[in-house]
Formats: C-alpha cells, structure tokens, sequence
C-alpha cells in the first residue's frame, strides 16, 4: 500500500441519517481520489477485530453495538499526505469539540456516532484497507 493512502468508513448513524452522498462530496471536493469503495454491513467479529486496539476501553461495547447496526459504506482514498488531511477534514472524535465546516462538525451527532473513520497512520491505512478489500479490488 502506497504511503499517500487512508482508509474511511461512513459510519451506521451517517447512512441511516441519509449523508452518504453529502459525505462522499466533501470527500472529493477536498481532493481525494476514491481507489476502493463498497457498501457492507460489519460483523460482530468483524467490528471487534477492526477495533481490537480499543478493547480494553470503557466504551468498546457500544462501539461494537453501533459499528454493526446497520450499513457502512468502505472506501480507500488517495491524496498527498492522505492520512492526515483526511483526519483534519473529518474533525475531532467528538463534533462538540471539531472545527467549522468539517465532516463531524456538520454530520455526526455525538462522540460515539461520529459519521466517519479516518485512519490514524500509514500501517493503519494499509492493515485496515486490508481487512476490507483485496488487493483487486483497489485501483
Ligand atoms: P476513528 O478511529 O473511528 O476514526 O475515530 P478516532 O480515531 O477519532 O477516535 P478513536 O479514539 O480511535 O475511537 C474510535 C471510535 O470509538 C468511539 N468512541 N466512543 N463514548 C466515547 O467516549 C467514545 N470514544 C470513542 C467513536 O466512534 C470513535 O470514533
Ligand atoms: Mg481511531
């Protein structure tokens, strides 16, 4: 996996609240190339594995509750320094503490339903991109 890579899922409170196309926009319109994309529906196993880094934390099985409760739309996006644009167009983790104008300020509704994942690192992009898609399935 390229270093100029991220992985993202909207999340089940962005898709039942019906902001995948609004989403999908801000994302493109910020100069991401979508290199990967699919609508799937996370596992139990599935949101533990992907979340196994927050297993011991307080909040992990409402995050696993929320994660599997309805669709998510996966994607891979390329850009420059993709990581971290990514992080700083989505916001903080919770919207009452993420700036003007981004993904979580205008779409999520708590820091737990927080609309989107960005990932935190390069490994990370790659580990996660991995979990979701095969290697013929990004462009
Ligand atoms: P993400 O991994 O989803 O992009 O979010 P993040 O880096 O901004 O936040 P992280 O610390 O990795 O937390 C992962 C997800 O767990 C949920 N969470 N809930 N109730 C809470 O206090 C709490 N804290 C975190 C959020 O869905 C968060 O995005
Ligand atoms: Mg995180």
């Amino acid at each position: 996996m390229a270093t100029n890579r991220t992985f993202t899922m909207i999340k089940p409170d962005a898709v039942e609240n019906g902001h995948i196309g609004a989403i999908l926009e801000k994302i493109t319109a910020a100069g991401f190339k979508i290199v990967a994309m699919k609508y799937t529906q996370l596992s139990r196993r599935d949101a533990e594995e992907f979340y196994a880094i927050h297993k011991e934390r307080p909040f992990f099985g409402e995050l696993v509750e929320f994660m599997t409760r309805g669709p998510i739309v996966a994607a891979v996006l390329e850009k420059e320094n993709a990581v971290d644009d990514f992080r700083a167009l989505i916001g903080a983790t919770n919207p009452a503490e993420a700036a003007e104008g981004t993904i979580r300020k205008l779409y999520a509704t708590s820091i737990g339903e927080n609309a989107v994942h960005g990932s935190d690192s390069d490994e990370n992009a790659a580990i996660e991109s991995a979990f979701h898609f095969s290697g013929r399935e990004i462009f």
